[in-house]
């Protein structure tokens, strides 16, 4: 496997704090994606509940699309709850909705992320070990189920710990999990590493999946990242996987799509 692209897309009713292109019927956006000439889409769900799994599975066979990821961050976007809340309530909440789409990536052979739905480090509560636990509990699940657990970083203005992945790297290597790796975002990164590529580079090891948006969120080619330096990098260390458009719907979804697509393909 080489590189390959997909688009991230949820339903209809997602809400709007999903940095999704395609907000729509999945078989309306998967038809679009493939006639675009995506490899797959990223799924951004709230729980397990909104997917008919038989009829998914047809649509990657009608399709021929791949669904590499389900993304999480909804979960933690629709109520707050999250691995470090301070209430045990919202921590297993947060838990067996996570474990619920875990489920659904197990079917699906997709990867699963872990963004926004770590929490934040609160002062003078045990909010590290909250997160230990619950990652810890996660990730007993992901061995059971073969499925690998993609740990985002997120910039500083989003979430108050592992913004860097330098940071995120660390956590990866101490919870020392194979099913445990990490999903950088170039639109994070450029706020939060000191260089795109050469952090690309220095984890290549533990990146599995890379969310791809320019430095305003909009389609690449709309900002000022350098997507060619970027893309090579990639090779350079190797990578085989996805990267995936996460980028704001503007200036509108089909337009975000395309463009998108072609400046990355241009580059691969
Ligand atoms: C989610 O993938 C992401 O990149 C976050 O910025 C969402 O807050
Ligand atoms: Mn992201």
């Amino acid at each position: 496997m080489s590189i390959k692209v997909a688009l991230a897309v949820a339903p209809e009713n997602a809400l709007m704090s999903a940095f999704v292109v395609f907000r729509d019927k999945l078989e309306h956006s998967m038809l679009k994606a493939a006639k675009l000439g995506f490899d797959g889409v990223e799924l951004a769900l709230l729980s397990k509940d909104q997917v008919d799994l038989p009829s998914v599975k047809n649509l990657i066979k009608q399709t021929g699309l791949e669904i590499p990821m389900i993304s999480t961050g909804q979960i933690f976007a629709d109520t707050g709850v999250n691995f470090t809340h301070p209430e045990k309530e919202k921590r297993e909440k947060a838990l067996k909705d996570f474990l619920g789409l875990m489920e659904v990536a197990s079917e699906l052979g997709s990867l699963i992320n872990i963004g926004r739905l770590r929490g934040t480090l609160n002062e003078g509560s045990p909010s590290l070990d909250y997160f230990n636990e619950y990652m810890g509990r996660a990730l007993e699940r992901a061995s059971a189920l073969g499925v690998t657990i993609a740990l985002e970083p997120v910039n500083r203005y989003e979430i108050n710990f592992l913004n860097s992945c330098e940071d995120t790297a660390e956590v990866i290597r101490n919870l020392d999990s194979p099913y445990l790796k990490m999903m950088p975002d170039v639109f994070h990164m450029n706020i939060e590493d000191p260089s795109i590529e050469g952090s690309l580079m220095k984890y290549a090891d533990l990146v599995a999946y890379v969310h791809f948006a320019d430095s305003n969120r909009w389609a690449p080619g709309r900002g000022h990242l350098d997507f060619l330096s970027i893309i090579n990098a990639l090779k350079l260390s190797a990578f085989e996987g996805y990267v995936s458009l996460e980028m704001l719907p503007f200036p509108e979804p089909d337009t975000a799509a395309a463009e998108g697509i072609n400046t990355i393909r241009k580059y691969l």
